[in-house]
């Protein structure tokens, strides 16, 4: 049985996986941390919680040590759009979260995941079904962070022996949390506007394709990659994961289906719009697929259904 360390558990990713973990391998073996402290949610609060500073080095050890994990899943991190207005803080908080988790990973020997993403790719990568290996030269402060991290935790596998694992994950769409500060946040807004406002105006412009992938799928990927066997493994660290390739029209139809009267408008932001475009279109799983099997179970009109029924049972 595993005993798992979790940070950023507050967060988009963290706050449902805490709950998913805990399902698997029982709440207290999972404990979960976070800059703050786990007001509104109950999933968290369900369990073990502890208040951490991921770039307090000293801290990370003292808690992961007191609590014996063998596992450590690092999500704390400042998203692109927050990056790109933060440069310096996401690479201090970004980084150095990343190193004093794999640190203490190394020390007491955990098993480590951390998500990359497709911020990692950049202009000069191929757009169209981007390869697992390829050209990554990102423009953003977030994606400098993630090819670094990815480099990192490859690092940390052939030097040191850890454990390391990670996908690139696409844009997560949910119900549960909020993201925030990210570039894909408006595949998620988009929903809420339907329900509340029944329409919804978007700063990403008509056309403009990125990959995305539902929440379920995302818990899935992480619990596979964890518990796959790893002599299959030819890469440990971001696998190319996805569902979909869709652009906000692609969104607007699919809520139609179940909201005809929905409308959708843009206002496009400059900065957020030029990150989006320096990212791939679409990208390629099919090394997460031969290497530990990943699927996803998702496409477009199911999740659309599956999030406005929830989101109508949460605001309405
Ligand atoms: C963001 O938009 O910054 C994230 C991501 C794709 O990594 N959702």
């Amino acid at each position: 049985m595993k005993k798992i360390i979790i940070t950023g558990a507050l967060g988009q990713i963290g706050s449902e996986l805490t709950a998913k973990l805990r399902d698997v391998y029982g709440a207290h073996n999972v404990i979960a941390t976070d800059i703050r402290m786990p007001k509104d949610h109950p999933t968290v609060q369900a369990g073990p919680f502890e208040l951490l500073d991921v770039t307090d080095a000293k801290a990370m050890y003292e808690i992961a040590k007191k609590h014996q994990v063998d596992t450590f899943m690092h999500l704390a991190a400042l998203l692109s759009a927050t990056a790109e207005a933060k440069p310096l803080l996401a690479w201090n908080l970004n980084m150095g979260g990343l190193v004093n988790a794999l640190e203490v990973s190394r020390e007491l020997g955990c098993q480590f995941f951390t998500p990359s993403s497709i911020g990692a790719f950049g202009p000069s990568t191929p757009k169209d079904q981007t390869p697992q290996d390829t050209i990554q030269r990102p423009t953003t402060m977030y994606g400098v962070n993630k090819v670094a991290g990815e480099l990192l935790c490859d690092y940390y596998y052939h030097k040191f022996g850890v454990d390391t694992r990670g996908v690139r994950f696409p844009g997560l769409i949910s119900y549960v949390t909020p993201p925030g500060g990210g570039t894909t946040d408006y595949a998620v807004e988009i929903y809420y506007k339907a329900i509340l406002d029944g329409t919804y105006t978007s700063y990403i412009a008509k056309g403009t394709y990125m990959d995305m992938m539902y929440m379920p799928d995302a818990l899935q990927a992480i619990i596979k990659l964890m518990e796959a066997d790893p002599s299959r493994l030819k890469h440990r660290n971001a696998f190319n994961v996805t569902a979909m390739s869709i652009e906000p029209e692609d969104v607007a139809r699919a809520i139609q289906k179940h909201i005809p009267s929905f409308t959708l408008q843009y206002d496009v932001d400059p900065v957020r719009q030029a990150i989006a475009e320096s990212w791939p279109n679409s990208i390629d799983p099919t090394a997460a697929k031969e290497e530990w099997g990943f699927e996803a179970e998702y496409d477009l009109d199911k999740m659309t259904a599956d999030m406005l029924t929830q989101l109508k049972g949460k605001l309405l």
